[in-house]
């Protein structure tokens, strides 16, 4: 069979698309931007989070809050390793990000002015994050649907840790609730633009679906995140920053307001709040850990000659 049409045949057939296997070369580099945009966002986002490792207000939140961040960096990692799968370097990828060639998730140019954002961002960008990636692990690139399998579980544990922080907040004094309904106004519309542009302007969806890198399009997913939310906001007892926001018995889905693209464009384009900051910061981090890629590589340099 030609190489094309086995490619085709595995797509059909729900297969797995492997490394060795022949693909189109516009399936590898848009696995290639999806994959990096990806690792990305999890090495960016840990900095968000990462400012308030110190100001945790007991060592059990402080615990919990590094065990998370260090697992956003291990989401890296696989990511980075699935990329290298499709003939890409992970340093040259590096580059390419601090060179702001690549992108990284919209959500991450934001500031975390409180306590509450800790468990905002568990609640919402990590509850965004979950349902765009249990899609991903059914996405036909093998290394990267085994990547999201392990990702999911815990971005899960991670989501249910940033509600049931809000729900602390939400039963303790009026001060805590109102921290807790700041941090929901800030950070909700930034969650809702996380799912990428509308479909109409999505000019990679229709593509990613039919080769099945993507399996349900930005729109279905921000309206499954939606109504997965809302309830939950209910039981927090916070309100959602919507007046749009109602119930839609016909549809059986709850409508939402629109989203201010504008704001989305400006920041996926460097001038978001924390840009400048984040990509800065990231570049310092890399610079400041070249003796220790230097000391791993010649530490495993000198293993494999005392193994031959
Ligand atoms: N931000 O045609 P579209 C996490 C770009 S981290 C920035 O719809 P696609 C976490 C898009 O790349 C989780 N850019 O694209 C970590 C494209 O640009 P180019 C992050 C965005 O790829 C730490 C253009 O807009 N998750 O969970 O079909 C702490 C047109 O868009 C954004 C992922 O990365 C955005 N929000 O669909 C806590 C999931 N949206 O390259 C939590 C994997 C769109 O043409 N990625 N763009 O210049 C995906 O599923 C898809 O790439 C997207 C976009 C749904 C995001």
């Amino acid at each position: 069979m030609a190489p094309p049409a086995r490619f085709q045949e595995i797509i059909d057939s729900e297969s797995k698309i492997e490394p060795s296997d022949w693909m189109p070369e516009g399936y590898r580099k848009t696995l290639i931007r999806q994959i990096a945009q990806h690792a990305h966002s999890e090495v960016i986002g840990m900095q968000p989070e990462g400012n308030w490792i110190t100001r945790a207000p007991s060592l059990h939140r402080k615990a919990i809050l590094m065990a998370k961040v260090q697992d956003e960096a291990g989401h890296g990692l696989y990511l980075y390793s699935a990329a290298e799968t499709l003939g890409v370097k992970r340093n040259d990828l590096q580059e390419l990000l601090h060179q702001g060639k690549h992108k990284y998730s919209s959500i991450f140019n934001y500031p975390t002015l409180s306590w509450a954002d800790m468990g905002t961002i568990g609640w919402l960008v990590d509850g965004a994050a979950i349902t765009n990636q249990v899609m991903l692990t059914r996405c036909s690139y093998g290394p990267y649907s085994r990547a999201m399998v392990r990702i999911c579980k815990e971005e899960s544990f991670h989501q249910r840790q940033g509600y049931e922080l809000l729900i602390r907040l939400c039963q303790g004094s009026e001060e805590q609730k109102a921290m807790a309904q700041d941090a929901i106004d800030r950070w909700w519309w930034p969650s809702l633009m996380m799912f990428g542009p509308n479909d109409s302007d999505s000019p990679h969806t229709e593509q990613s679906m039919a080769w099945k890198i993507k399996r349900v399009t930005n729109d279905d997913l921000r309206q499954q995140f939606v109504d997965m939310t809302v309830p939950q906001a209910d039981y927090l007892g916070l309100r959602i920053p919507d007046p749009d926001l109602k119930w839609n018995e016909e549809r059986g889905h709850y409508d939402f307001g629109p989203i201010d693209w504008e704001e989305f464009w400006r920041v996926v384009r460097g001038s978001g709040p924390m840009n400048r900051d984040r990509v800065e910061h990231k570049k310092r981090a890399w610079d400041e850990g070249t003796w220790v890629r230097e000391a791993a590589s010649a530490h495993a340099a000198k293993q494999q000659r005392r193994a031959a």
